[in-house]
């Protein structure tokens, strides 16, 4: 089948990456897929090959262009009013599924799947159907990213980010609000390796004094696929957002999430709805100590002593990742939800 799938880029990189993951993901399942974009520009180092199937194109044109089988609205991003007139006018009717955003919380549950009939404008008796991810066998599941690479070590020293043998892989994916002074402070506790990713992780290392036994290395924009493998060869992934963080999960590695902060601090109760959710399942045995971190790394908290304990932090993230591995992932899902509406 045409897939159409829109993407509007509001800031950073997740609504490009979460499109492009699941372009490159039907495409990979044998579907047509065409990206209409408005800002392309991250592509240009997330996916500079592109991938078979996927045609990444102008939002502009899309009001020209005949709708396919099914259309994708990322994150509520209205395709433009042209594009649905002609769906509207396609026989047969295209499945319509706005794919939401990624959230542990209660009402992911009750709104996946729902149907919403258009009464009014150019969609008029369409059906909008409403896709959220989620960590639930009663959510349409998660993005499953690039496999760990055969040997995790020889990955890193192919690309001169070997660690030393006494020192630990941290990986720093942040926002410019993220406390990174107090967390290097914790790491200092043993030798530390601290690979930064471009932007605010980098600037963030540039304006502080870093411990004796932490070394750093500022890593370029990879690719989403080499950007994936990093996550299953690091000892702790700090990541943000929605993608990294989805992606983090399927790495058995254990990890912090920083959250797009929400003027509401709305942001609060989707990191509390997850560690509730993550805490539950895994069960961490310093529960209390992995809250405190999470919540200090969002600026909600006060910073707990020490980090948890490694051993059993990295046992917890196995375990969740076991977890997920017993859902559907969302390409799968999404396809038997689509042939369903057919
Ligand atoms: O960049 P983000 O903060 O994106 C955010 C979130 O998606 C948030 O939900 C959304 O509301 C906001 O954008 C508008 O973090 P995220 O979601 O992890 O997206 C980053 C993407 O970039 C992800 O797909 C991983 C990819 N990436 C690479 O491919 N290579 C890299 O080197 C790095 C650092 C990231």
């Amino acid at each position: 089948m045409v897939w159409d799938l829109f993407c509007r880029v509001i800031d950073n990189f997740g609504d490009v990456g979460v499109c492009w993951r699941l372009a490159a993901g039907l495409a990979a399942r044998e579907e047509q897929v065409r990206l209409w974009i408005d800002d392309a520009s991250a592509l240009a180092w997330m996916a500079p090959q592109g991938a078979a199937g996927v045609r990444v194109l102008r939002w502009e044109e899309a009001a020209a262009a005949e709708p396919g089988e099914v259309v994708i609205e990322a994150f509520g991003c209205d395709p433009p009013p042209a594009f649905v007139a002609r769906m509207a006018q396609r026989r047969p009717v295209p499945v319509w599924v706005n794919l939401e955003y990624l959230s542990a919380q209660a009402y992911v549950e009750r709104s996946h799947g729902l149907k919403s009939p258009q009464w009014r404008g150019p969609g008029a008796g369409l059906d909008k159907w409403f896709f959220y991810p989620g960590f639930t066998p009663r959510t349409g599941g998660l993005l499953r990213g690039h496999p760990a690479p055969a040997s995790p070590r020889q990955w890193l020293a192919d690309r001169g980010w070997a660690p030393h043998t006494d020192e630990r892989v941290v990986l720093l994916f942040c926002y410019d609000s993220a406390p990174v002074a107090p967390l290097l402070h914790r790491l200092a506790s043993s030798p530390t390796l601290l690979l930064t990713t471009p932007g605010p992780a980098q600037r963030a290392l540039a304006g502080l004094t870093t411990p004796a036994c932490l070394r750093q290395i500022p890593l370029p924009w990879l690719p989403q696929p080499a950007f994936d493998q990093l996550l299953h060869c690091t000892d702790l992934n700090l990541v943000r957002g929605e993608d990294s963080f989805a992606q983090a999960q399927g790495c058995g590695v254990p990890f912090v999430w920083q959250l797009y902060p929400q003027a509401d601090g709305a942001h609060a109760d989707k990191l509390d709805a997850f560690l509730d959710r993550f805490i539950a399942d895994a069960a961490p045995a310093d529960a209390p100590a992995l809250r405190a971190l999470w919540r200090a790394w969002n600026g909600l908290g006060p910073w707990p002593e020490r980090l948890p304990a490694a051993p059993d932090w990295q046992r917890a993230a196995r375990a969740w990742r076991h977890s997920l591995l017993q859902q559907q992932d969302l390409i799968s899902q999404l396809l038997n939800f689509v042939s369903e509406r057919r």
